[in-house]
């Protein structure tokens, strides 16, 4: 690691409080440009633990960065990962105030739910899919706590890969029988299509993304637990919303995530 653990705690008070007052800031390897990976998943971990302090519950983990066409973007060639908090979760067809976000924007999601740990390093998609117990449409509406959404690819992990908030489906469905990678979605923002995707965006196949997320935790000595919620990676473009905008996200096979921006 490049940064003090003072710095690390700093970066990760910076963070949450631009998150808590809505109030965007520089990327923090403006500050900082010798920070490492380490340093990246150290601050998030930091923010995690100032979150739970606070009585933040932690609601599930997400996977960011999984469509082959956003890494080549981005200039990495692996994915990221993140937390959930319970805070953050918004009921199916529920209301959310853009007062408290920066510059929210949304994208289409398969999120799993484990029965069975998954402990890596070698966790193949086979093992993601015997593991799961059930798969439901979701929303995920990412809200960077960076000027502009202007960040490099630490300066995202620190900030816990840009998690604001996430809708979930009340349809719930096993895996067998389901082909994720050809699910498709639309999402519809006031009643006009305005984009849409195959499972196969996320890194050939949703439960694919699993699996990776279970190895990078794995590569820490970290299990994926049981019962986790999970948000396997944008199958759809992300989409700014603003107050007023009703957003339905429409899943073939697996039905649909609506909610208000207000
Ligand atoms: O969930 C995601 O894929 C978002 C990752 C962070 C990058 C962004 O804010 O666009
Ligand atoms: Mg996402």
């Amino acid at each position: 690691m490049a940064l003090e653990n003072d710095i690390v705690d700093e970066l990760a008070l910076r963070l949450d409080t631009a998150e808590l007052n809505a109030a965007p800031i520089a990327k923090i390897t403006d500050d900082y440009p010798e920070m490492d990976w380490h340093d990246a998943y150290a601050v998030q971990d930091a923010l995690r633990a100032r979150k739970e302090a606070a009585g933040v519950t932690i609601a599930g983990l997400k996977m960011g960065l999984t469509s082959y066409a956003k890494m080549k973007q981005m200039g990495v060639e692996d994915p990221v990962y993140g937390f959930l908090t319970d805070y953050g979760r918004v009921q199916e067809g529920g209301d959310m105030s853009c007062a408290r976000l920066i510059h929210p924007k949304v994208e289409a999601e398969i999120a799993f739910v484990l029965k069975q740990d998954l402990i890596g390093p070698g966790v193949r998609m086979e093992d993601v899919l015997a593991a799961t117990d059930h798969v439901l449409p979701a929303v995920e509406i990412i809200d960077s706590r960076y000027e502009n959404f202007r960040f490099d690819l630490k300066s995202v992990v620190a900030d816990n890969t840009s998690a604001a908030r996430f809708v979930a489906g009340t349809t719930t469905r096993p895996v067998e029988g389901l082909d994720l990678a050809a699910v498709t979605v639309e999402i519809v923002k006031n009643g006009e299509v305005v984009a849409s995707g195959t499972g196969d965006a996320v890194l050939g196949n949703s439960a694919e993304s699993v699996a990776m997320l279970a190895n990078l935790l794995g590569v820490r000595g970290i299990p994926l637990k049981a019962g986790t919620f999970i948000l396997a990676g944008a199958i759809t473009e992300a989409i700014a919303v603003a107050p007023g905008d009703h957003i339905e996200a429409r899943y073939s096979e697996l039905g649909a995530v609506t909610m208000r921006f207000t």
